[in-house]
């Protein structure tokens, strides 16, 4: 063993009731980020893109990607139509990139999955008739220009340009930018860097328009402001490095740029809800899945009346399921700033994952089924998404089962909801007033307006007024 290897890989375990009430709050609080001043760090970049353009853009991947680029867009087709003999190729620009035929059967089945959960949640329009004459409505209609940051770094992640492409074809989006960076291609001769075959798929799938070879705060600068090349979009989507998220805060705050941004966006985490009946191995197994993410990540064990035999077995399984994990470097360092919180009930279990307003939550406690779920349910206050009873993995929601992933962290789940069709949406409310409705609603008008010495407001009404009554 080198590097404390031979150390086990375990988590520090607290029992909620012995805390004070400063001891409770400081297992609520996220592992700290350097987060530094990552935005003053981010500025130069997105203002170089913004100034010089394409020209930055390449100069800036070829810095910090170390990948060349012959052009920062590329435009569909981003998939071959089928050869024939089962195997199938994507396509970026001329690049022909081999798919394997098992990953797009998967991305289908996940694509269709989450287009039905998405397409439910488009909702009908309103029209509400206040008081008799005063008809009042709401539409909703898509954002035109989105742009869709898909993670590159330490693992692609196409469920996210899934998870992100899917509800703006479903809203109707009319442009949908990926961003995402490249790697080095071994298959161009020109040293093109190429876009992941997984990805382009997804691109595919769902329709994109283009896809910006570019990540990091360039491609954030690019999407907010446009390029010779590259559209500007009006909001920015999609989980990313902490360059990223200072970029997207940068951006969302500048007049210039018009631009909008999906949510603050975290490290991932997971709470899990395990008592002494639940399969020690699948909690293990559920905690780690969060864990590989990144070495900031968190992830919480809330034990109900676990017993120690129960909390040694679910120990022993994080550390004998994590040496085998090719990510185990990873999950070593977000596992040793996780905690196990033992307490007395569910209730208290659910209590405490409220305050602590976790991305994901599993309640993996058996029994927890059919109206066990809604009574549940109906006691969690504040989670991104959440899981029941001991077959539902995280990784299904993350993957495939049709709810998004895109989801609040670091205790955002108190006010924010998780990516969703409307997040790709904006409402358009409009009023239709008839003669008689304004007879009625017009002097209500009038007294408001000159409550607030708005004379002008009650002008308006008092024209139409006298014109009706002469
Ligand atoms: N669990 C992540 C999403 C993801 N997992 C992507 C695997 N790939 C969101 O917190
Ligand atoms: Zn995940």
């Amino acid at each position: 063993y080198q590097n404390g290897e031979a150390e086990k890989i375990k988590m520090t375990t607290y029992t909620l009731s012995a805390l004070s009430p400063p001891e409770q709050a400081a297992l609520l609080r996220r592992p700290v980020l350097k987060s530094g001043d990552m935005i003053a760090k981010v500025q130069p970049i997105v203002e170089r893109v913004r100034k010089e353009g394409d020209e930055a853009l390449k100069a800036l991947t070829k810095q910090f990607d170390k990948a060349e680029l012959d052009e920062v867009v590329i435009r569909p087709p981003f998939f071959a139509p089928e050869s024939g003999n089962g195997q199938y190729h994507c396509l970026d620009g001329t690049t022909r990139i081999p798919l394997s035929q098992q990953v797009k059967e998967a991305m289908d089945v996940a694509y269709q999955n989450i287009k039905k959960f998405h397409t439910a949640q488009l909702s009908a329009s309103l029209t509400v008739e206040t008081s008799p004459g005063v008809i009042c409505t709401r539409v909703a209609k898509p954002i035109n220009k989105v742009g869709l940051y898909i993670p590159g770094g330490t693992a692609v992640l196409p469920s996210t340009a899934l998870m992100l492409g899917v509800p703006a074809q479903v809203a109707g989006c009319k442009e949908v930018v990926f961003a995402t960076p490249p790697q080095r291609s071994s298959l161009t001769t020109s040293g093109n860097a190429t876009v992941s075959p997984e990805v382009l798929y997804a691109a595919h799938l769902v329709g994109a328009s283009a896809i910006l070879k570019c990540g990091g705060a360039q491609a954030v600068g690019a999407l907010a402001y446009g390029t010779q090349t590259v559209p500007k979009v009006d909001k920015i989507f999609g989980p990313g490095n902490q360059w990223v998220t200072a970029a997207k805060m940068l951006v969302q705050n500048d007049d210039a740029a018009l631009v909008g941004i999906d949510m603050p966006a975290g490290p991932s985490e997971v709470l899990v809800i395990a008592d002494s009946t639940s399969d020690p191995a699948f909690v293990a197994a559920d905690l780690l899945s969060q864990a590989e993410h990144g070495v900031d990540s968190q992830v919480v064990l809330v034990g109900v009346t676990l017993s120690s035999t129960s909390l040694q077995a679910i120990e022993a399984e994080v550390d004998r399921q994590a040496r085998l994990l090719p990510r185990v470097d990873i999950v070593r360092q977000s596992i040793a700033k996780s905690i196990t919180v033992i307490v007395e009930s569910l209730d208290e279990a659910l209590a405490f994952s409220n305050r602590y307003a976790p991305e994901h939550l599993i309640v993996n406690v058996p029994g927890i089924e059919g109206t066990k779920v809604h009574e549940v349910m109906a006691k969690v206050e504040n989670a991104g998404s959440v899981f029941f009873g001991p077959y539902t993995p995280e990784s299904c929601g993350d993957y495939a089962s049709g709810t998004n992933h895109t989801l609040p962290t670091n205790g955002y789940a108190r006010q924010y909801s998780g990516v969703n069709t409307a997040s790709f949406q904006k409402h358009i409310t409009s009023q239709e007033i008839s003669p008689d409705g304004l007879k009625v609603l017009g002097p209500v008008v009038v007294t408001l307006a000159e409550c607030e010495g708005l004379e002008a407001h009650a002008n308006a009404v008092r024209v139409r007024l006298q014109a009706l009554h002469a």
